[in-house]
């Protein structure tokens, strides 16, 4: 594929820019009224993620709307536990609720390792669709949740602060868990080779709940099954994106990826140092610094630039851009990036 602006994979790469890519995590949704307009013609959000058309109408609102370097796809990470036998309702103002929970043995044993072909062709149809949209425009980023974090959702049923559930499972039934990753690892690896076939450039792993463990149950109930996915994923660049695991940037500058996400906890000298000079960073600021004021979010930015130093950055959020920030705001955030020059000294 030839690209007119393949910036995000040569930052990817670790190869030389003239400037800093950018994008940012839920870029295609809630911020944008042009998003609203569509979702407000529709059932519900399942719909919109179900519809190859309309997933790829809102994945390319932000190339056109906001000038970023890459589209995500739209879609959500919740479809994998779907594609396994487990479904989802998304509640409109409770969020996600799953009303089979995934707690014993029966339940792990009943779930499929799903085919992508068969139990997720609606996604891999949008990668299709938006690719031959974008005709070259920028890369596509694909993504799939953590099985870690997929084990949150499943076993909870619903969103939490604690993961309490799951958490249980993972003390009072480590073999279990482990059954239940490994059928979810198995899935995840179809689905991101069936994305990276449909034209996905570049893939993200969120593991959005890795803050929740304490390191040694990070070391064994994620990082293999990251370690797993990053080994079976060897034709494009990977991104691992865990919020919250500060405990093990080291652990994870040893996996086989070519990108950690850092959330705006995650102090971005310090991060270089524990991950080394091979990887690129991919982040960080604070998703509420775009409440402030242009003036205040241009100079934060600025600074966030230098600290990252110009090569091997892909700058981002530290987390998904909230709903109720002004569009205008997140516009101040990706020109300052782009009009940002270095001092290469
Ligand atoms: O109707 C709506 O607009 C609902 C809001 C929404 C959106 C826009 C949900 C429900 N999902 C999405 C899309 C989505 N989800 C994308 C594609 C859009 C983009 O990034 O531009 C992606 C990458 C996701 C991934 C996702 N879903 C994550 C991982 C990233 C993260 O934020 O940590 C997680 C944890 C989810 C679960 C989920 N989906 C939706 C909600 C409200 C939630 C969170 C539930 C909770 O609080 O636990």
């Amino acid at each position: 594929m030839n690209y007119q602006n393949d910036l995000i994979l040569r930052a990817a790469r670790g190869e030389k820019t003239e400037r800093t890519p950018v994008w940012m995590m839920r870029q295609a949704g809630r911020i944008l009224p042009e998003y609203r307009a569509v979702r407000e013609r529709l059932s519900g959000f399942k719909e919109l993620v179900e519809t190859p058309e309309l997933a790829c109408e809102v994945t390319l609102q932000p190339v056109d709307l906001l000038g970023v370097d890459a589209v995500i796809i739209f879609s959500d990470i919740l479809v994998v536990p779907e594609a396994m036998g487990c479904t989802y309702l998304m509640e409109e103002k409770r969020g996600p609720v799953f009303p089979n929970v995934i707690r014993t043995q029966a339940d792990v044993d009943q779930l499929r390792v799903a085919d992508p072909q068969e139990h997720l062709a609606y996604v891999t149809e949008a990668i299709k669709l938006t690719v031959r949209e974008l005709n070259g425009r920028v890369p596509l980023i694909g993504f799939a949740g953590a099985p870690f974090t997929l084990l949150c959702y499943m076993t909870e049923g619903r969103g939490s602060k604690t993961f309490s559930i799951a958490k249980k499972m993972l003390y009072t039934e480590p073999a279990l868990a482990h059954q239940l990753l490994q059928k979810i690892t198995d899935t995840t690896i179809a689905y991101l080779k069936a994305q990276v076939q449909a034209g996905a450039a570049m893939l993200q792993v969120f593991d959005s709940w890795a803050g929740i463990l304490s390191p040694e149950q990070y070391r064994v109930f994620s990082l293999p099954y990251i370690r797993q996915i990053c080994e079976a994923i060897t034709d494009v660049p990977v991104t691992v994106f865990a919020k919250g695991a500060f405990f093990a940037r080291q652990e994870m500058a040893a996996l086989p990826c070519r990108t950690i996400g850092l959330d705006w906890n995650m102090d971005i000298a310090e991060s270089r140092a524990l991950v080394g000079p091979d990887k690129t960073l991919q982040g960080n600021l604070d998703p509420c610094l775009l409440y402030a004021e242009p003036a205040t979010i241009r100079t934060a930015t600025q600074e966030m630039l230098r600290a990252f130093g110009p090569d091997k950055h892909i700058a981002n959020l530290g987390h998904g851009v909230y709903p109720d920030t002004n569009p205008n705001h997140v516009k101040v955030f990706i020109e300052t990036v782009k009009t940002f020059q270095h001092d290469r000294g």
